[in-house]
């Protein structure tokens, strides 16, 4: 039979790709079409992304998509994931109406504070969202559009999270979905619906919000670019780490805990209940949804920003990969540190610069400052190896599961001395997908929703077949 072709919109903080997916006897082809940075911009004290750039850089990837098809093929349907949270507050023509701001503005600071030092409110919130008082939550931002700017409230008829927004873009068809809707602390946690109560704690308009869809819902068709016309658009998870965990290739028993590792380090699992109470509330899990509605309780340990920051501080970082495998064997060769950093520390959530916020950390625990890039990189993977390894107990304590294995994707499994770390601080294997994990669970998501797929756990019978891993063992101790 013909290979189906779809295309995966896949738009992470720092870089975008846009990849063409083959399915054909069982396997996925992928292709990249066209990757390109992103970053968010500053306009006074406020941060904002390039959306228009984003936009143009979509289209550009999906002309590009086109063109690498074989002679007389077609592209079946295109599917957009983002990063969570952020939205676009459009009217009903879906013009923008407010600027769309990037998750790191220190703008939710305020109500950040005011929410974690009202402990009945936020445990209200908690118990009705499952989602725990962090800065970058829709809930603050959208609480803080709405009072710094009221007349925003007449303006704006609907929210758009990003993911909502392209497809939105793509084909006139405006839906919110439902695992970006779940990074937001609006949903309610035990229903597929925005949780009123919450909307009404933060004032925030409820009829700007559509019961969310789930993934596989076909919005519509192309009808944006010429060239892609008649293309389905499908709502795949929307959330970029919903689509990475969809595309792990877990044991069918729930023994495996997942890490999707980028700039964020995402450290969860899939279950058909969410985990709630004072302990997981403490610990911030997050339940954030699954495609098919269930829950994937979820840990957010800081991550490679702390390596991506730290860089932007040394002219000599690695250009290239002969660069990047030398900066990591040096790294590694290196004495383990003596203090490590605890990367719950708010100070690192958007420094002005990420080694003074390091050093900073370190002399207030009497350590001292790294003397040189390995040294930092060495003390960064360690930590996160750390974190990922509190999260895992955190999760075993309250759940009563024990995880054999840790499941590794995204762009820090290819980091070895990470990988290697987080296997001896959690004591169980880490193995780690050579697996571009957002861009697979978007095309996965398009297959299933097109027939060509039976189910999620048959697609990831077949990734499993043919998928390149490594294995990392605990060091004795
Ligand atoms: C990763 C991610 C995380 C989310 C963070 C902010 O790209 O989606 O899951 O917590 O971005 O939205």
């Amino acid at each position: 039979s013909k290979p189906t072709f779809c295309a995966a919109v896949d738009l992470g903080a720092t870089s975008g790709r846009v990849i063409l997916g083959a399915w054909s006897k069982n396997k996925l082809t992928l292709t990249e079409a066209h990757r390109f940075p992103n970053t968010f911009r500053s306009l006074g004290t406020n941060d904002y992304w390039d959306i228009g750039g984003l936009w143009h850089e979509v289209q550009t990837g999906l002309r590009k998509a086109i063109a690498l098809l074989p002679k007389g093929a077609v592209l079946a349907s295109v599917g957009v994931d983002t990063w969570g949270v952020d939205y676009a507050l459009v009217n009903d023509a879906g013009r923008l109406v407010f600027p769309v701001h990037a998750y790191r503005d220190a703008r939710t600071q305020a109500g950040l504070k005011k929410l974690g030092d009202t402990r009945a409110a936020l445990e209200r919130v908690y118990a009705a969202t499952g989602i725990p008082n962090v800065f970058y939550n829709s809930s603050l931002q959208l609480a803080e559009a709405v009072a710094s700017c009221p007349a925003i409230e007449d303006q704006a008829t609907r929210c758009l999270f990003l993911p909502d927004y392209f497809n939105f873009l793509l084909s006139g068809r405006m839906a919110n979905e439902l695992t970006i809707a779940s990074t937001t602390q609006l949903l309610d946690v035990h229903s597929t619906d925005w949780s009123r109560a919450t909307l009404d704690h933060f004032h925030i308009p409820a009829q700007w919000f559509s019961k969310p869809v789930l993934a596989g819902t076909k919005l519509g068709t192309v009808t944006s670019l010429p060239e892609l016309k008649g293309v389905k658009v499908i709502a795949v998870p929307g959330h970029d780490t919903a689509a990475a965990y969809d595309a792990m290739p877990a044991a069918e028993d729930g023994s495996d805990l997942f890490l999707s590792s980028g700039t964020w380090s995402l450290v969860g699992f899939e279950s058909d209940s969410p985990v709630l109470g004072t302990e997981a509330l403490t610990t911030r899990v997050a339940n954030e949804r699954i495609g098919d509605g269930r829950y994937r309780p979820l840990k957010n340990v800081i991550g490679l920003w702390l390596l991506e920051g730290v860089m932007k501080s040394f002219a000599d970082r690695p250009k290239n990969d002969k660069e990047w495998a030398a900066l990591i064997t040096a790294a590694e060769k290196l004495p383990a540190p003596k203090t490590l950093l605890d990367t719950g520390d708010p100070s690192f959530a958007n420094p002005p610069s990420m080694k003074a916020a390091i050093d900073a950390h370190l002399k207030k625990r009497r350590a001292p400052a790294p003397k040189n890039l390995p040294t930092y990189v060495r003390l960064i993977c360690d930590s996160l190896g750390q974190g990922h390894a509190e999260a895992k107990s955190a999760f075993e304590r309250m759940t009563g599961r024990t995880f054999k294995r840790i499941l590794m994707v995204g762009g820090g499994s290819k980091n070895r001395l990470l990988c290697q770390a987080t296997a001896n601080a959690a004591n169980v294997p880490v193995i780690s997908f050579s697996l571009e994990g957002t861009a697979v669970g978007n095309l996965a998501s398009q297959l299933i929703s097109l027939g060509a797929v039976k189910d999620l756990k048959t697609f990831r019978r077949h990734l499993a077949a043919d998928l390149k891993q490594t294995t990392y063992t605990p060091a004795k101790r």
